[in-house]
């Protein structure tokens, strides 16, 4: 029987995704990588220091600079990042997903947060949501990223329920896997979702409710 919920951030209950995305095209700009629309897709949902070497890689620079070069573009993308996202309101909430957090509220579930975003906690306050989740997983904690179940098990170890109690969602093919590797029954949103066969999908937040979610459970 599900008792919990464990959620992705960005893709899933807000869109980050496309500042973000400003926010490395600018500084792939700075160091003379061209953009594609293809790598702002590929960066969704990996680790800020990936997608660094991604971009790096893209460019042919993948052996060009030091881990403290590095370090400060990281950290120079960031900056620009965190400016953005001071913008952010409830009204930034995705489709749905205030009302299903208010619905999984009045049901008597827990939820938690596994985000591989260190800023994931400025979001969910800026957001008003902070009070919906018991925990939120420190991805500086993490030895391994998405696809490896580890950031799903410590948010459902949060969430002090099974595996098997737990429902997670992902806008990332990376993170579905992830979901199912740790055991959780795995809930997907969107085309890139999909890939990973997830046990339950969604074209679109505002799709999701505690009567859909039974619906593709029970077949
Ligand atoms: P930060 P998610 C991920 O969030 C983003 O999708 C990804 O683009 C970002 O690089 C990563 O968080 C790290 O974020 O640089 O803020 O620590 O989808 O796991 O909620
Ligand atoms: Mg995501």
């Amino acid at each position: 029987e599900i008792k919990g919920f464990t959620f992705d951030l960005d893709g899933v209950i807000t869109d980050t995704a496309k500042f973000h995305e400003q926010a490395w095209h600018d500084l792939a700009t700075s160091l003379n990588v061209p953009w594609s629309a293809e790598l702002g897709r590929q960066l969704k949902g990996i680790s800020r220091m990936d997608s660094l070497n991604m971009i790096l890689a893209e460019g042919g620079h993948e052996n060009d600079y030091t881990d403290d070069e590095k370090s400060a573009f990281a950290a120079q993308k960031n900056q620009h990042y965190v400016a953005l996202i001071q913008a952010l309101t409830p009204a930034d909430i995705l489709p749905g997903m205030t009302e299903f957090l208010a619905e999984i509220k009045r049901e008597g579930y827990v939820a938690s947060v596994a985000s591989a975003s260190k800023n994931a906690p400025t979001i969910l306050k800026k957001l008003g949501i902070m009070a919906d989740f018991v925990g939120i997983v420190d991805p500086a904690t993490l030895s391994h990223g998405k696809p490896d179940p580890e950031i799903f098990t410590k948010a459902g170890e949060l969430l002090k329920l099974q595996p098997t109690q737990i429902i997670g969602l992902e806008d990332a093919s990376a993170g579905v896997q992830a979901i199912k590797g740790a055991g959780q029954t795995a809930l997907g949103i969107g085309t890139a979702a999909k890939e990973a066969q997830p046990n339950i999908w969604f074209a679109e937040t505002k799709e999701i409710s505690l009567a859909n979610i039974s619906k593709q459970m029970n077949g």
